[in-house]
């Protein structure tokens, strides 16, 4: 069948089978566009259904959360653990604790999940989990009593070789420490490989909160110097203001840029002298307080509600890493009419695919999430090793071996690109790269 027909149709079965989920439509969407080529090369893909078998979640788990709050009422959320795809090692990927999370966000971070993790080069398969619980605003007892209720149902479905939970969104060291310690107690056991992100102190990995925002960085210098450019006196704006957007902050100060602008949920500042990282970490990690807090230190810095404004910005170098959609096609429009020259999303699927074209079509360099955002979970898998070995490397061993990675996988989705005729698409090349080598896996495991 010709591959084009074949992904638009398995593209229509998706949309029918998994109504009202537009986040992981928007995903496979654009995964089957670019599978097209390597489908007429390798037709028995098709054949041996492996593209309809990866669009479908081995697992999904939905759950009852029940706990009780500091006025002694009932709360109930939701659970979820979508075991995605384990064709080459056990499912791996996040939990994020946030109001907006359903079952086709959790969807869309686990199909994704799949092509990045097996980018990173590393034996992880793909899964993605959470809850509609929302942290803020609550006492560390009432996070510790919803991180223990939810993981006493989650422990059932995970293990060091089954699935391997880590944070995301709403989810840190605070959360993955309860957790933990609820794991163990049900298990009576130290299974320290079977959460990643953990503290320092009981298993946890030097470098891991650095991870993903300095491996975007690594990559995104990777990218823009095959284009002879570097981060030296380069405007940055960067969205978000958690784990992600703090340390990739912390790396471009290292590499010479400027990162004017930082945001939150509610709104974002600007501050023309380069923002104030201490200040921005003692308010989010220590006094998880709101960034419009940051023009009391400094009145010189602005200060605007709402989230897409922070685009308007003129920059040279934009890092969305707050969450999905964040820059849609108008904003990705003013970026490139105020001259952006490099994108790279730390987010998982920042930029909605409209937004996307308008950087390609711009010859904007684009770096995708799958591929830019992979250094955190790559140094879960790191974590992973060195539990398993019962050792622990310094801080410069695994940041070396991540940079190294970073710079893989921008030379195996460049390749990808150029080798399927998408020369410097990266969201295709990435997309490319990371399937082939799980199709492989796949097509050597027989039906399963
Ligand atoms: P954090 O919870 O540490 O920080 C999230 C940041 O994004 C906060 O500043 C938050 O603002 C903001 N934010 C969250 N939701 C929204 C929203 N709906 N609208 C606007 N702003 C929002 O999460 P991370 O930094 O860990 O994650 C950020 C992104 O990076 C996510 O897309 C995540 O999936 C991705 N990612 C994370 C990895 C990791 O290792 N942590 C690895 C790879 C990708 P507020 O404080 O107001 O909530
Ligand atoms: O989106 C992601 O890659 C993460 N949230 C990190 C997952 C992990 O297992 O470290």
């Amino acid at each position: 069948m010709n591959a084009k027909v074949y992904c638009e149709q398995l593209f229509e079965r998706v949309v029918k089978r998994n109504g009202n989920e537009p986040e992981f439509h928007q995903a496979v969407k654009e995964v089957l566009e670019s599978l097209v080529p390597v489908l007429e090369k390798h037709p028995e893909y098709i054949e041996l259904g492996i593209v309809e078998r990866i669009v479908e979640p081995e697992r999904q788990i939905v759950f009852r959360v029940p706990w009780v709050d500091d006025k002694g009422q009932v709360q109930v959320n939701r659970g979820f653990r979508v075991q995605f795809n384990s064709a080459i090692g056990p499912y791996k990927g996040g939990l994020r604790f946030h109001p907006s999370v359903y079952l086709g966000i959790i969807k869309f971070l686990g199909f994704e999940q799949i092509f990045k993790n097996s980018l990173t080069g590393l034996p992880i398969g793909g899964g993605k989990g959470g809850s509609d619980f929302d942290p803020k605003g609550k006492s560390d007892s009432e996070v510790m009593r919803f991180c223990q209720s939810f993981m006493t149902e989650l422990q059932r479905h995970i293990s060091q070789d089954c699935d391997v939970p880590a944070g995301d969104i709403g989810v840190g060291g605070r959360e993955i420490g309860f957790m933990f310690g609820q794991y163990k107690r049900i298990k009576n056991a130290y299974e320290a490989g079977v959460l990643t992100g953990k503290g320092l102190v009981y298993g946890g990995s030097l470098a891991r909160t650095e991870a993903t925002g300095y491996g975007l960085v690594y990559f995104v210098d990777e990218m823009i110097k095959a284009k002879g450019m570097t981060f030296e006196g380069k405007t940055v704006v960067i969205s978000g203001s958690g784990n992600v957007a703090i340390y990739a902050t912390q790396k471009v100060n290292q590499l010479g840029g400027k990162v004017v602008a930082l945001s939150d949920s509610n709104g974002y500042i600007y501050d023309k002298n380069g923002v104030d990282l201490a200040l921005v970490k003692q308010l989010k990690e220590v006094e998880r307080k709101r960034i419009s807090e940051y023009v009391k230190v400094h009145p010189t810095a602005e200060y605007h509600e709402g989230c897409n404004g922070i685009w308007t910005i003129p920059c040279d170098v934009a890092l969305p890493c707050a969450t999905q959609n964040e820059i849609d096609e108008e904003s990705a429009k003013i970026l490139v009419k105020n001259g952006v020259k490099a994108v790279g999303e730390g987010a998982n699927m920042p930029t909605t695919l409209e937004g996307t074209k308008v950087f390609l079509d711009n010859g904007v360099l684009f770096a995708p999430a799958k591929a830019a955002n992979a250094g955190g979970v790559a140094t879960s898998a790191l974590e992973m090793s060195q539990n398993s070995m019962r050792l622990a490397w310094t801080f410069e061993e695994v940041d070396a071996k991540l940079k190294n990675i970073m710079v893989n996988i921008y030379k195996n989705a460049s390749a990808a690109a150029e080798e399927y005729g998408y020369k410097d698409n990266l969201v295709y090349g990435a997309n490319i790269a990371g399937f082939v080598k799980v199709a492989e896996a796949m097509r050597m495991q027989g039906l399963v």
